[in-house]
């Protein structure tokens, strides 16, 4: 009921998308053939049924229910015939409609068949539980070709010898929303290619171990998954010139790093704390003056400590062990934790207001000192940062006091800091690890796991970017698709006229034009002192209102047209966020520390500054700046897609069935949604308009070669092929005839299919069904 409710309030624009022009006329033709069809219910869910007549734009419908229904005929679309139920790949469906897809991905999920194709893509829909495909038997039975169903397994391997043979560097790019499973399937994905580069060196097992760590400290407990990357990652694995593995390199993307002082009620914050304070061991506990998570106001704001089902003390025993598996050494990892310990008592610095203009003071109790000692500190240097900030006044420095917001923003600036130079330290380290083998740039395979595109009732700054890097890939999805189909037709030496299709340009273009765009706007308000979130809003309202992906909301508030579905954003905080402003102050702190990584992430940061600084005069701008995230990103984002463009890409698009995390549970509606979102029913509409059917010659001969007169049957498959299409009449301007396989428009399987039940069935003979038959 819910399902329906879900599907009935979609955009109803987008529904008659993938209707068969055709259709209207043929409402006759399957009353006659009796030819199932799908109706579409008040509740706006699809059921198959009968037509049992028509009259004027009414058509009564028997359902397989047994009861009988009036319907619009406009809310009626073909189904496909019973031989296509449940199809390894959608395109070979002869209607290829919403109802039809979503039939045959669910008849296939009911039997724990969780993986399909749409053409080249490959589709996954999440099992939510055990579904024992992932043995070493099947990467057997995959390597050795002896399986060749939809797998994960089959585009690694198909990937692996793309790049064996084409010499060329592979990618494989997962996709999907938060849930999908797309971090799940790029282990699997590695897993695969792990075994199959089964070399000597053993750098496998520790490529694998890398995603332990990396979703330890970058993965969270959100709302929609358990295990929620909140980071974007590529991990590029290094093959040598006899196919072993000799290493990896991991790239990484926009941290979330609200989340390291702010939580959304019923989430958590990156695992690692949790895990860090139930599993160390005492000794350590009391060198880092560890106390119990619940203790700590960054995690106990959210009134979530555990999740169902994972052990987090455990975890951080693994983790140790994959740490120490990639050669970070003890002290490292110690390093490591105290970074994580100060960030925690960070946390619980408070500040006492002392005066009608909200002046504070630091309060001086344990979680300064404890603060203080494990960054290295002297408790003065951090209460003093805390709590002023040295401002030029002609030649000399002065301290101003901070206001509470002040001292409580520049508290958690620190943290975030902290935390997010802990990552990409972290990051450096596993990749100058001996243990992820020598770089080269021979043959590779990346592998892609992003943040899916997001869109929640509240949409801030981190999904604005998550959005605009999932428009950038879905750009990329697109022409790739769209050129390998044309790749393919021209190999098989067919003729294939080019067709133009709808892309997501103006969207990008109102991101990332200049000056006029989203992020240059962005920038220009957030280096404008007295500028605030509503000046920004006003000024997007002045200059995109022209674009048709743009519109200027109440309240601050402003929609993009996606090309997944219309997205609202609040701009309150974006300034600011955009800006991730760093006292100079705070900076200096760190390097005054004693401990190593205070330091190394204040000069990692100075030095960035001076690169961004250069860059921006470069760039020709009045001032050195510091770059902003968004415009970061922007070039982050760039450089991957010219990484991906070097590579023969293939895709993967993750489903997610339902929105409990539960296993055998498909609403319809939610998945509906998806296909639309993550453009699968764009590749099957991209694939209409061309030939969506194809058969190799031998599996035509040997399904309708019988229909042929006997003395037509003794020839090659590729001349029988053409003389049973000859024999039926079929339009020419309806299939193509290629070296190896015979392309179809769609429907007109469909009809032979028919012509071939009736033969078998004895009600039409052989002769009669020759010359004359049309479909
Ligand atoms: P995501 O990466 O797409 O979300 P995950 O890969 O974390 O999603 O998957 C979520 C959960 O689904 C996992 O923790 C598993 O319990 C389950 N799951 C996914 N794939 C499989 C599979 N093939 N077999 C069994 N269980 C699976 V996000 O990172 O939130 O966008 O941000
Ligand atoms: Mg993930």
């Amino acid at each position: 009921e819910k399902d329906g409710a879900k599907l009935a309030s979609l955009p109803s624009g987008s529904l008659p998308r993938l209707r068969e022009p055709e259709w209207d006329d043929n409402l006759g033709y399957f009353i006659k053939k009796k030819l199932r069809v799908w109706c579409r219910r008040l509740n706006g869910l699809w059921e198959s049924g009968l037509i049992q007549s028509t009259s004027g734009d009414k058509a009564l419908i028997l359902l397989s229910d047994g009861s009988v229904v009036t319907v619009p005929t406009g809310e009626l679309l073909p189904a496909n015939p019973d031989i296509l139920e449940g199809v390894d790949d959608l395109i070979q469906l002869s209607y290829l409609n919403e109802p039809s897809v979503l039939h045959n991905l669910q008849h296939r999920y009911s039997q724990d068949i969780i993986y399909s194709k749409a053409g080249p893509v490959l589709i996954a829909v999440n099992p939510f539980k055990d579904v024992h495909i992932y043995e070493n038997d099947f990467v057997t039975a995959y390597r050795q070709k002896l399986l060749d169903s939809p797998h994960v397994y089959a585009i690694a391997d198909t990937a692996y010898n793309e790049m064996m043979t084409d010499e060329v560097n592979q990618s494989i790019i997962i996709s999907g929303e938060s849930g999908a499973g797309k971090t799940e399937t790029a282990k699997i994905t590695m897993q695969y290619l792990a075994s199959l580069g089964g070399g000597t060196g053993g750098i496998e097992s520790e490529v694998l171990q890398t995603s332990c760590i990396l979703e330890a400290f970058g993965n969270a407990k959100t709302s929609r998954n358990d295990n929620s990357s909140r980071f974007g990652k590529l991990i590029e694995i290094q093959f040598s010139a006899t196919g072993n593995i000799v290493g990896a390199k991991i790239q990484t993307f926009l941290l979330e790093k609200s989340r390291v002082v702010q939580l959304a009620q019923g989430e958590r914050s990156y695992h690692i704390f949790y895990q860090l304070c139930t599993g160390v061991s005492s000794t350590l506990r009391d060198r880092l003056r560890l106390k119990r998570a619940s203790d700590y106001n960054y995690l106990n704001q959210s009134g979530c400590m555990a999740i169902n089902g994972v052990d987090d003390a455990q975890k951080f025993h693994i983790l140790v062990e994959a740490l120490t598996t990639l050669k970070i050494c003890k002290e490292d990892q110690e390093h490591a934790f105290e970074m994580l310990a100060a960030v925690l008592w960070l946390g619980n610095i408070s500040f006492l207001v002392i005066d009608t203009e909200n002046h504070i003071e630091v309060v001086a109790d344990e979680a300064v000192s404890n603060t203080a000692s494990l960054l290295g500190c002297s408790t003065e240097d951090l209460m003093l940062t805390l709590s002023t900030s040295r401002i030029q006044a002609g030649k000399d420095k002065v301290a101003k006091g901070l206001t509470l917001q002040q001292a409580i923003d520049t508290r958690d600036a620190l943290a975030k800091f902290i935390y997010a130079s802990l990552f990409d330290w972290l990051v450096e380290e596993i990749n100058r690890s001996p243990a992820m083998g020598k770089h080269q740039t021979g043959r590779s395979i990346s592998i892609l796991d992003i943040y899916g595109f997001e869109s929640f009732q509240k949409n801030s700054f981190e999904q604005f970017c998550i959005n605009y890097a999932n428009e950038r890939l879905q750009q990329h999805f697109n022409r790739h698709l769209f050129k390998l189909e044309q790749e393919e037709y021209e190999l098989d030496g067919i003729d294939w006229t080019k067709v133009d299709f709808e892309d997501n340009q103006d969207c990008l273009d109102l991101f990332e034009k200049r000056p006029i765009g989203l992020i240059s706007l962005l920038d220009e308000e957030s280096n404008f002192p007295k500028a605030s979130d509503l000046t920004f809003a006003t000024k997007l309202k002045q200059h995109l209102n022209a674009s048709a992906c743009f519109k200027g909301e109440r309240d601050g508030a402003f929609s993009v047209h996606h090309y997944a579905r219309e997205v609202l954003y609040e701009t309150g905080g974006f300034l600011e966020k955009n800006r991730d402003p760093l006292h100079s102050d705070t900076i200096q702190l760190l390097s005054s520390c004693t401990g190593r990584l205070p330091r190394l992430f204040a000069s990692t940061w100075l030095n960035q500054s001076q690169k961004d600084a250069s860059s921006s005069i470069l760039l020709g701008m009045s001032a050195p700046q510091k770059q902003s995230v968004a415009t970061k990103f922007k070039s982050q984002l760039f450089r991957l897609m010219q990484q991906l463009e070097n590579t023969t890409p293939h895709f993967i698009r993750c489903i997610k069935p339902n929105s409990k995390q539960l296993p055998g549970t498909f609403e319809k509606g939610l998945v509906l949604e998806q296909l639309r979102c993550c453009g699968i029913l764009e590749v099957v509409r991209i694939s209409r308009y061309g030939y969506p059917t194809r058969m190799t010659h031998q599996e035509f001969t040997r399904r309708y070669g019988f229909l042929l007169p006997e003395n037509n049957a003794c020839q090659d498959p590729l001349s029988s092929s053409v003389a049973i299409l000859q024999q039926f009449d079929i339009l020419p301007e309806m299939y193509q005839v290629g070296y190896t396989k015979l392309y179809f428009r769609a429907g007109q399987i469909g009809a032979l299919e028919d012509v071939r039940k009736q033969v078998l069935q004895g009600t039409l003979e052989v002769q009669k069904c020759f010359r004359g038959h049309r479909a």
